[in-house]
């Protein structure tokens, strides 16, 4: 009989043993291991652990790279999250968080919570997924948990998924087990992970949705979160169906991706007449019921609104049956948002005399959102492919992310002289890139400084051009 403790072993790690119930997390990336962290770091009211957590991932390179760090005490993943950092630490002391490759773990399970990715691919017009690597998992997880065990599903998935794809392979799996459908609990309740200086904080001390295919799943679904948010000051909330629960993420991120693309053909007509448009959101922000406007930058990265705006429109037609559906603001949003980093192109181009033919630019920042380690669909990779297309010369910098995945490049960690430069473009709002000593760094080189992703104060912008530097920006009229 497999236990907590022979698991451990058998991936070179020593722990105590405990007769805690066990929590598996399924796939150990941005999210995966920091929901692993958190709910390891669950206490009940004696202060003690309430859960064994085993992070499981891919029997594959990537896989057995991240289960090695875990089990040597590293987290897999780039933060400056100081709690984040400590209650992984913390975790790996107390002995109650590992990872490994094994499958057979999820027979431990009292819950797993599955964090899986489910890529969709918008590289053709018609948007599709490949459910394949998805469905697999499930069935590990079909094949192994015992029965009275709950699944949590916190993948982005499109709508339906729950209902159309998981629950029947469980009960497909439980048959051939000669166990009852139901059996093993299935609950959804999407992840609202947010990478960055309050990662540990946004799974803990933060609002979460979900439901049950069953009451049953959806009260432990609810005891479990209790145990692992702190759900007095943020109640979670109990949503009438998997479906629902499901629509509920793909329309955060469907809301928030339209919500930045609309505000793109603000900024153009905000620079052709001369105006800084973030000073007038900075207005309308003011009003309670508008302060959520967003403002124009470099374009938009990320793995969820890059993608999560038409994973509806897949489930319309493949699910539902329904292919009038077809959301035409959002598809739009995602095509407006992908060519942001090409209006920065432009705009340098012509600033640098119409063309970028042996030109040598600068690009600092390349993740896609300042203070995270993730490359993931980042604009700054569009634009570094653009000026090479365009016969410019491109290094780029960033100071959270060392190796650049996409592009298969080292990134050197100094940023280089500005001596040979024809143009230096801020793309992440990196902290680093905010306090710079961008006069002391310049000396008496002038490239064009251009703001992509309002990086700048509008003091830092007063001081160079005072010192006879050229800085333009997204989303404001020149010289503003
Ligand atoms: N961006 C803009 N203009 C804006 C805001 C963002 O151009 O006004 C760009 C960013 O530069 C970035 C991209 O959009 O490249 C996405 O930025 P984001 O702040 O939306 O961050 P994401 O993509 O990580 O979105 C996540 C989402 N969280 C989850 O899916 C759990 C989203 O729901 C959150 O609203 C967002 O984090 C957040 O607020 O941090």
């Amino acid at each position: 009989m497999i236990d907590y403790v022979t698991i451990a072993k058998n991936s070179g790690r020593e722990v105590p043993f405990s007769d805690r119930p066990v929590v598996c997390i399924q796939g150990l990336g941005f999210v995966g291991s920091a929901m692993a962290t958190a709910v390891a770091c669950s206490k009940n009211k004696k202060g003690e652990p309430i859960y064994n957590v085993i992070g499981i991932e891919q029997p594959n390179e990537r896989g057995h790279q991240i289960v090695k760090a875990i089990n040597k005490g590293s987290l897999p993943i780039v933060t400056n999250d100081k709690k984040l950092l400590e209650a992984f630490s913390d975790a790996h002391k107390t002995g109650n968080f590992i990872a490994t490759t094994d499958p057979v773990s999820y027979s431990l399970a009292s819950v797993t919570l599955v964090d899986i990715h489910l890529d969709i691919d918008v590289s053709q017009p018609k948007p599709s997924i490949d459910f394949s690597g998805f469905k697999q998992a499930i069935c590990a997880l079909g094949e192994n948990m015992p029965p009275g065990s709950l699944i949590i599903i916190e993948t982005t998935v499109p709508p339906g998924t729950c209902e159309k794809i998981v629950a029947p392979i469980l009960r497909e799996k439980l048959k051939g087990r000669s166990l009852p459908e139901d059996s093993i609990l299935l609950a959804h309740s999407y992840e609202r992970v947010m990478p960055g200086s309050d990662y540990y904080d946004s799974i803990v001390n933060f609002w979460k949705v979900y439901s049950g295919k069953t009451t049953k799943a959806a009260n432990a679904c609810e005891n479990f979160f209790d145990n692992v948010i702190n759900t007095r000051d943020f109640p979670l909330t109990r949503l009438h169906s998997t479906t629902a629960s499901e629509i509920a993420k793909i329309l955060e991120n469907s809301y928030r991706a339209v919500n930045i693309a609309f505000i793109e053909e603000w900024g153009r007509f905000a620079e052709e007449i001369g105006v800084d448009l973030f000073e007038v959101i900075e207005a309308i922000r003011v009003r309670p019921t508008h302060n959520n406007i967003r403002q124009p930058g470099f374009g938009v990265g990320g793995y969820c609104l890059t993608k999560d705006p038409i994973a509806q429109i897949i489930s319309a037609e493949e699910f539902f049956g329904l292919d009038a559906f077809r959301f035409p603001f959002s598809s739009m949003a995602i095509e407006v948002n992908k060519s942001m980093p090409s209006v920065t192109l432009k705009k340098v181009q012509i600033l640098l005399g119409g063309s970028l033919t042996g030109k040598k630019i600068l690009l600092l920042g390349i993740s896609y959102r300042p203070e995270v380690g993730d490359t993931r669909f980042s604009p700054s990779e569009k634009f570094f492919r653009l000026v090479r297309e365009c016969g410019g010369e491109i290094v780029s910098h960033d100071p959270v992310v060392n190796f650049w995945e996409e592009l298969g490049v080292k990134v050197d960690q100094d940023i280089p002289s500005p001596e040979f430069f024809d143009a230096v473009i801020l793309a992440v709002p990196h902290s680093f890139y905010k306090h710079f000593d961008y006069k002391g760094w310049l000396g008496n080189h002038r490239p064009l400084i251009f703001d992509a992703n309002n990086v700048l104060s509008s003091e830092q912008r007063r001081t160079l051009r005072k010192e006879g530097v050229q800085v333009e920006s997204i989303g404001r009229g020149d010289g503003l």
